[in-house]
């Protein structure tokens, strides 16, 4: 992902977007690559505390972190960190799965929970989840837990009907925003690279057009991008 957007990274003058009418990526505006958190094989407790520490470093600079992963179980640490922000935050996911199991076996900290953990966290505000779809996504009662704490959620289906201002009218009003994004909530047609590839999903220009409303209806203090794995391909669609 790093390498691939590199072909971005070509100086200060940054490029213009006719459809948009803007000069993106252009200076004062700056990227900056901050390298890997450490990540030690086996030692969940110190990768985790690894990617905290620079997500938290990352926002007392005031700058908006953008973590690649990894699974998802990485947004329970960079979620810890969010409570540098200083605020309550508003966390907008976009993902095939809810994200909501307490736990899977014996394992509270993976890809299937971090939804459910970071609503343990006081400094993390409401939810909503764009692009729930298929089996596999939760239990009943991980619905229903997360109705109850009062996230939004929207499948993919309900989000074609409802259209871009339907989805930007369910986002709860918050001042700042946490965007995590399972590239899984795309389809799998755009995106199978994916360790859960599943069709009926969200498209791109569709998820621009959210993610251009949700900058005009608040602060956006970090973003993460997950569960990129182009080598899970399903042999068939390779
Ligand atoms: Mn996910």
């Amino acid at each position: 992902m790093r390498e691939a957007s590199t072909q971005y990274a070509k100086g200060p003058a940054g490029f213009y977007d006719f459809e948009d009418d803007e000069q993106y990526l252009a200076s004062p505006l700056k990227i900056v690559d901050c390298g890997d958190a450490d990540i030690l094989q086996g030692d969940l407790d110190y990768s985790f505390q690894s990617i905290e520490y620079a997500v938290r470093k990352i926002i007392e600079n005031g700058t908006i972190p953008i973590i690649m992963g990894g699974d998802h179980s990485i947004t329970i640490p960079v979620g810890r960190a969010l409570e540098s922000v200083g605020e309550k935050v508003s966390i907008i996911q976009f993902d095939a799965h809810l994200d909501w199991t307490d736990h899977v076996g014996p394992q509270s900290y993976g890809n299937g929970s971090p939804m459910r953990r970071l609503s343990e966290m006081d400094h993390i505000d409401k939810m909503v989840q764009i692009g729930l779809r298929g089996i596999g996504s939760g239990k009943r009662s991980d619905y229903m837990d997360a109705k109850n704490y009062g996230s939004q959620l929207i499948s993919a289906r309900e989000a074609h009907e409802i259209g871009v201002e339907g989805v930007l009218k369910k986002i709860p009003k918050a001042d700042k925003y946490f965007i995590s994004f399972d590239i899984d909530g795309y389809d799998m047609s755009i995106a199978p690279g994916v360790a859960s590839p599943y069709p009926g999903g969200l498209f791109y220009d569709q998820v621009m057009d959210i993610f251009k409303g949700i900058c005009k209806m608040g602060k956006i203090v970090g973003i993460d991008m997950v569960e990129v794995a182009p080598n899970t391909i399903l042999p068939a669609l390779q």
